[in-house]
């Protein structure tokens, strides 16, 4: 396999509004983060993906961009960001931005301009349709209701796969192709690493629109049914990287949700579209076209079998990306370990287990120091526009609101974008200012500075599984070592081999809150990592204790 630059690399996702407020005005901003370079360089990562700082209305929190050549001034100047971007490559670290290219913002000049002339070239960079003609389509938006809304002062409409602030650019037009590898060529040239790509999977849209099988009794049908029937997404994709990430050797990381079943070698194969793309299996697991209210809880099995089919699927084929959390999604750790089991052992565990997967760790802001999702005791407390929808959808479906509130807030996309507790003084040191949104109560308890000194805190035990991944002598058996589960029928155990003609190396997690035997298959030969003070072995029996984690050399 030819090796490339980014294969042994650790990667940090940043959410700048919640990372760190350099100037008192409760949204963090890229001299924050500028400042915390040295604890990111200290805890061993190499690659920050920054979700958007563009300028934007922030509408969806930046996923709604105006000016794709500006920085918002909320979060900095464009001498920021070039600072920035220098001050990790002192560091020897990279910097990815995202690519919000699948919608641009309604406040973007190309969307005024077709409000203006819907019949005029800026007319198809967009999806408009006569409105006397009714709504093309059954599609409902990501965030609720129809992807149809009015193009304002005008007899047309506009489809919109998420907010109808976010209308979703035209990529059959290829004049909307050009401006937008033109904008991505203009960061590379100002030597970023490359990019995360948001919502790709969205960009191809099965024409002439038409509608599917209704999935809920608003007669509307999920964007995932309509990605079912959308062919030939590869062709852009192909396209986009020829003209744009190919010729600078760029890292890509899709967010692709929805493929279909074969397209894993064309997304992420030597050859393929991007260079990984992130595993989604466990995030999605127990999702209910009814909605969040209706989601199925991830026990430690299902954790598990999530994992290692997203494993197997990948096997000789290419780099999956592995998370635990996003700014999308719940603190991992609130949600696949056990309601009230969230003790900094567990959280070492789980994260332990996804660290070591095959492919390419990534860490995002806080869970180093095991944060958790936050409390939510009022529907007025809630920034997140998908969580108001979900909301509604629940209280439609006959929740009381206390129900509906508790069932959304366990997905919230807000618990992920609470603060960075940095540490136990007012707002968690985030803020010399009110945050704008409000920081996990349990900030005293959590915080990195209190976590800095103590050998056994959560943030010490991710700085020694970075420090194990590098590891001269370990490092290509992680990186490039097979992964083989090892008694996946024993019940909340997670264990797997790492494996290549140098090492045996086996990751061990006992995802539950008792202590349990696991009978080895020989006597290990050292002991790499351990969140446990002790280490009970007679023979090759392991006797584990609650939520133990080990890293075993055989
Ligand atoms: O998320 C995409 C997203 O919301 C998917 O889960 C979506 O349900 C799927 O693609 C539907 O086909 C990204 C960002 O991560 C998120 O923060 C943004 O709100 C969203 O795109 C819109 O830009
Ligand atoms: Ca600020």
């Amino acid at each position: 396999m030819e090796r490339k630059w980014w294969h042994d690399k650790v990667f940090y996702q940043i959410y700048p509004k919640s990372f760190y407020d350099s100037n008192g005005d409760g949204i963090g901003d890229l001299r924050g983060i500028i400042r915390k370079l040295d604890y990111l360089k200290g805890l061993g990562v190499d690659v920050l993906w920054l979700s958007p700082i563009y300028q934007s209305p922030l509408a969806d929190q930046g996923y709604d961009i105006s000016d794709y050549y500006a920085i918002d001034p909320r979060f900095g100047t464009m001498e920021d960001m070039d600072e920035l971007i220098a001050e990790a490559k002192k560091r020897g670290m990279y910097l990815l931005m995202d690519l919000v290219v699948n919608h641009c913002s309604d406040e973007h000049p190309w969307f005024e301009a077709a409000k203006k002339d819907p019949d005029g070239p800026y007319g198809k960079f967009f999806y408009l349709a006569d409105q006397k003609d009714g709504r093309p389509c059954n599609w409902r938006s990501c965030f609720g209701g129809s992807v149809w809304d009015p193009l304002p002062g005008t007899d047309k409409q506009y489809l919109h796969i998420f907010h109808k602030k976010q209308p979703d650019l035209n990529w059959e037009n290829p004049q909307v192709r050009q401006e937008i590898y033109k904008n991505i060529n203009w960061w590379l040239d100002k030597g970023l690493g490359g990019f995360r790509i948001d919502a790709i999977i969205n960009i191809k849209k099965p024409l002439p629109f038409r509608d599917y099988e209704p999935d809920r009794s608003d007669g509307l049908c999920s964007i995932a049914e309509m990605l079912k029937h959308a062919e030939g997404i590869g062709v852009f994709l192909e396209e986009m990287k020829r003209e744009t990430f190919a010729k600078y050797d760029a890292f890509t990381v899709g967010e692709v949700f929805n493929m279909k079943e074969d397209e894993m070698r064309d997304f992420i194969g030597p050859d393929g579209h991007f260079s990984s793309m992130f595993d989604f299996n466990e995030t999605i697991f127990g999702e209910s076209p009814n909605g969040w209210y209706d989601m199925q809880k991830i026990t430690a099995e299902d954790y598990k079998n999530c994992c290692f089919e997203a494993q197997e699927r990948a096997e000789g084929i290419g780099f999956l990306s592995n998370i635990i959390e996003n700014h999308d999604e719940p603190r991992g750790v609130s949600r696949y370990l056990p309601e009230g089991e969230h003790s900094v052992q567990a959280k070492k565990m789980l994260g332990g287990l996804n660290f070591f997967l095959k492919g390419l760790p990534f860490i995002y802001q806080g869970q180093e120091i095991g944060m958790e999702n936050t409390v939510v005791s009022s529907m007025d407390e809630v920034d997140d526009i998908s969580t108001l929808d979900q909301y509604q959808v629940a209280l439609d479906a006959g929740l009381s609101p206390e129900e509906a509130l508790r069932a959304v807030s366990a997905y919230s996309r807000d618990n992920a974008r609470t603060p960075v507790q940095w540490d136990d003084g007012p707002q968690a040191g985030f803020t010399a200012g009110t945050p704008w949104l409000k920081v996990n109560p349990n900030y005293r308890e959590i915080n990195v500075a209190a976590q800095e000194p103590d050998e056994d805190s959560v943030l010490n035990f991710y700085k020694k599984m970075i420090a194990l991944r590098k590891h001269p002598d370990y490092k290509d058996t992680f990186v490039y070592g097979s992964l083989i589960p090892f008694r996946r029928e024993q019940k909340n155990l997670m264990a797997y081999y790492r494996k290549d003609a140098q090492n045996t190396l086996l990751v061990i997690g006992n995802y539950q809150n008792a202590p349990q035997d696991l009978i080895l298959d020989r006597e290990p030969r050292s002991v790499l990592l351990n969140n446990c003070k002790t280490l009970s072995l007679s023979k090759e029996t392991l006797h584990l204790e609650p939520y133990q984690f080990l890293v075993l050399a055989m």
